[in-house]
């Protein structure tokens, strides 16, 4: 793997606050803490191991922890031929739009649908119930992203009760630490529920829950519809919940469904989780893993283990990721308040660095601690989901949401976690052929805007109730096979490129190209096409969906095919393939600049049915893509400039988090910086609330708000902190490309950019005035910033420093 930069792998910011133990200070960047337990899901705080999930609540006399597992959903593996013949429909849905009939194309649209995705699941929750008074003095609450370590501390009746939790990457499983200050006051018991079909038992000092997922549940937004949760017991992802009791002194409890300890000092509970999931084409009940012998090796395994040992190899782990990158966005200015009242402050306009700092070192450990199982990537709600039928299925939804989970795993530095989209990716191309011949009738593979843990692929709608605004939809494949190269060009990995990224490229281009038809003049367009949720408005007053010749479809294409030929071209392999690809680029119908000074985005300059719509899929050229630039097309630039303007700020949490990036690839700082203060935005928790006017933001938890939660929004805004700082492309690297006046002087270690380099920037009067750069690889690269530039040429692990 990665070769660690010896200036970068210095560890930093090991002052931990360990309250067990009583030492350290709160790092105003590094540590969320509260005086009172959560009420709401969004004031919790997440735990999380890339596979297991914990959601800790921290109550007084009851603590209340969702446990959730990145591999339980609804359903099992999806059959790909759900609609054999619906691309025998795509002749008059073209025809019906060449006649200018777009009710008609709309209603023959609904054609190409099929199921709607599975849900992730719920695993179930562990309660402790402590037997002392409920009254607390001096309660704290935290969450060290040092450590990936969460505490509690009060006192009641003069005795100082602790907890510390972590769920350990390496021993896979949840480890909670409980102490008292006064020997034998510490007396609790341990439940365990689930919202699933389960069975509960109890047997010496370990409780176990056995269950299994529905078979099918439903879309929340389908409302009460009939069977909209199934329970087969004889089908559907099977799972096991073991917690274990390990207790210094005092007396071991026992009841049918609980294990407790009675006048015990310190005691430690083991959580161990598993289920049958088996790969996304394994029926995860006849064909599944055995999760019962899993959970209970794990649990043994980690048992016989003591807790400074589990501690240290938790920290070690984890640290090896997070301590990657440090970032100071200036002097420190955090007064020694909670989290929730900071964000309430810096709502109301007050300086905060060190909060902003903070978000953005909290995406890095969301992403850390919910993206480490091989082909199951970080899902809308990452791993933290306590609901049976979670918003939008807490599923994939590949017209943004599910590549905005990765914007920041490679500059970053957190390329190992970008893993699992990576080789989901791989599954969906398998799906995704059979979706390509049965609903479009051309070869390669596609995504179309749902997908789920079985790696459908399909467009959803229950076969025709889906509005084609957002149900029709098939440019997935296209947009994430954009990650492919990203990760190359990070990593630089050219068997990585050859073996496993150009084959799943080409077989996403070979779609696009093959759905691609002439329009009237011989330009390429697609046909039917959407733009991702958006309608427009026909000089006739149509409200429709479905067009031809997309702007969003042109753009996601348009990279993909440059991508794809670049590669061809690295390789030096398929150049008839790579011809194709190039002549079609040149015939793709242009990027049109709409009355308003906008960038079209329909192809004929109609009006947006909301001209402030959350989706801005056209502007896919300028960010996550590279084909619009402001030195290199500053027309197009500014038309995107004049389409943000339009749409103004005000958008939900992923919406807000994209808008940043585009901002900062307009290289205007400082109204990305507004937009940053915007997502940091103060919302108060309220449960699942979906209400897209109120305006996206920040719960107290530093979950993003959509609202409701979802977690798109802390990776976007994360990635664009690092866009903000550093922009790159194979042959340069733009340092401070987009620095706001509110960040005059910082620096930041560990951050990549593309070309296999890191880099570490200190800056201060808004200018740069040193870099230290890099190369894991070698090469060469131009760097940029504040108008002066310097060529360098480098080889495998030399690093240098510039003085700008
Ligand atoms: C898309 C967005 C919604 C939401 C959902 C999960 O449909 O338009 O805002 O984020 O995905």
């Amino acid at each position: 793997m990665m070769k660690q930069f010896l200036l970068f792998s210095l560890l930093t910011g090991l002052a931990t606050h360990v309250i067990g133990q009583r030492t350290g200070t709160v790092q105003a960047d590094k540590t969320l803490w509260y005086r009172q337990p959560a009420t709401y899901f969004e004031e919790s705080l997440v735990l999380g191991n890339g596979t297991q999930g914990a959601t800790v609540f921290g109550g007084v006399q009851l603590d209340k922890i969702y446990l959730n597992d990145a591999t339980l959903w609804s359903g099992e593996p999806v059959r790909a031929d759900m609609n054999p013949e619906a691309y025998k429909n795509v002749p008059a849905i073209r025809d019906a739009l060449k006649r200018g009939d777009y009710k008609g194309a709309d209603e023959l649209h609904k054609k190409l649908q099929g199921k709607f995705s599975e849900s992730y699941a719920p695993l179930g929750t562990l309660f402790i119930d402590l037997a002392h008074s409920p009254t607390a003095q001096n309660y704290y609450r935290q969450l060290n992203l040092a450590d990936a370590v969460s505490s509690v501390r009060y006192e009641v009746d003069g005795v100082t009760y602790t907890r510390d939790y972590f769920v350990s990457q390496p021993d896979q499983v949840m480890v909670i630490r409980l102490t008292s200050s006064k020997k034998g006051a510490l007396s609790f018991s341990v439940r365990l529920n689930s919202l699933l079909n389960n069975n509960v038992s109890a047997a010496s000092n370990t409780l176990k829950i056995k269950g299994y997922a529905p078979i099918h549940a439903e879309p929340s937004y389908r409302g009460n519809i009939p069977n909209s949760v199934v329970f087969d017991p004889a089908r559907g992802t099977r799972f096991t919940t073991l917690a274990k009791l390990k207790a210094g002194d005092g007396t071991l409890t026992t009841t049918d469904s609980t294990v407790g300890i009675r006048g015990g000092t310190e005691a430690l509970i083991f959580v161990a989780i598993a289920t049958s999931f088996n790969g996304f084409d394994k029926n995860p009940a006849t064909n599944g893993l055995p999760d019962e012998s899993l959970a209970t090796n794990r649990l043994n395994n980690a048992f016989a283990k003591s807790y400074t040992q589990l501690r240290q190899a938790h920290t070690t782990d984890y640290q090896r990721f997070f301590n990657r990158v440090s970032l100071q966005l200036g002097p420190g200015t955090a007064p020694a308040l909670p989290t929730d009242e900071r964000l309430q402050r810096y709502a109301v306009g007050t300086k905060d660095t060190d909060l902003e700092a903070l978000y953005f070192n909290f995406g890095r450990y969301l992403l850390i601690s919910s993206s480490r199982t091989p082909s199951v990537p970080a899902n809308l709600q990452g791993i933290w989901n306590p609901y049976m039928r979670p918003p939008w299925s807490s599923n994939y939804t590949t017209n943004i949401n599910a590549q905005e989970n990765y914007w920041p795993a490679e500059n970053t530095n957190l390329s190992e976690m970008h893993g699992p989209l990576l080789t989901f990716i791989g599954q969906l191309a398998k799906t995704g052929a059979v979706t390509a011949r049965t609903f479009y009738g051309v070869g390669g593979w596609s995504v179309a805007h749902n997908s789920d843990i079985w790696a459908m692929t399909n467009p959803v709608g229950d076969f025709g109730q889906g509005d084609p605004m957002w149900a029709n939809w098939n440019m997935g494949g296209a947009w994430l096979s954009t990650h492919l190269w990203e990760h190359f060009t990070f990593t630089q990995d050219k068997t990585y490129l050859r073996q496993q990224a150009y084959p799943l490229m080409r077989g996403a281009a070979r779609f696009c190209l093959a759905w691609l038809v002439p329009d009237s003049t011989g330009r390429l367009i697609t046909s039917p096409s959407t733009s991702p949720e958006n309608q427009f408005l026909t000089p006739t007053g149509y409200r429709g969906s479905t067009l031809y010749g997309g702007t969003a479809d042109l753009a996601i294409i348009r990279e993909c095919f440059l991508q794809t030929s670049a590669a061809a071209k690295l390789l030096g392999t398929d150049p008839a393939f790579r011809d194709s690809l190039d002549r079609a680029l040149m015939q793709l119908y242009p990027y049109k600049v709409g009355k308003a000074g906008n960038l079209q985005e329909w192809y004929y300059d109609w009006r947006d049915v909301d001209p402030k719509h959350r989706h801005q899929s056209h502007l896919f050229g300028l960010y996550p893509g590279h084909h619009i630039r402001p030195d290199r097309t500053p027309d197009l630039a500014q038309a995107c400039r004049k389409t943000l303007e339009i749409k103004g700020d005000e958008t939900t949490g992923w919406s807000k988090g994209w808008r940043i990036n585009l901002w900062a690839r307009l290289w205007d700082g400082n109204h990305a910086y507004k937009m940053y203060r915007e997502l940091l935005h103060y919302v108060v928790p309220d449960g699942v609330k979906t209400d897209y006017a109120r305006g996206g933001g920040t719960y107290p938890n530093l979950f993003d708000a959509h609202p409701p939660f979802q977690i798109d929004g802390n990776f976007g805004g994360t990635a664009a902190v690092a866009e903000m700082l550093v922009q790159s492309d194979e042959g340069e690297i733009r340092l401070l490309p987009a620095l706001p006046d509110a960040w005059a002087v910082g620096s930041v270690r560990g951050l990549r950019a593309r070309g296999g380099y890191e880099l570490a920037l200190e800056w201060a009067g808004g200018k740069l005035k040193t870099v230290t750069v890099f190369s894991t690889t070698g090469g060469q690269t131009t760097l940029i910033s504040g108008g002066k530039t310097k060529a360098v040429s480098m080889k495998a692990g030399q690093s240098l420093r510039v003085n700008w």
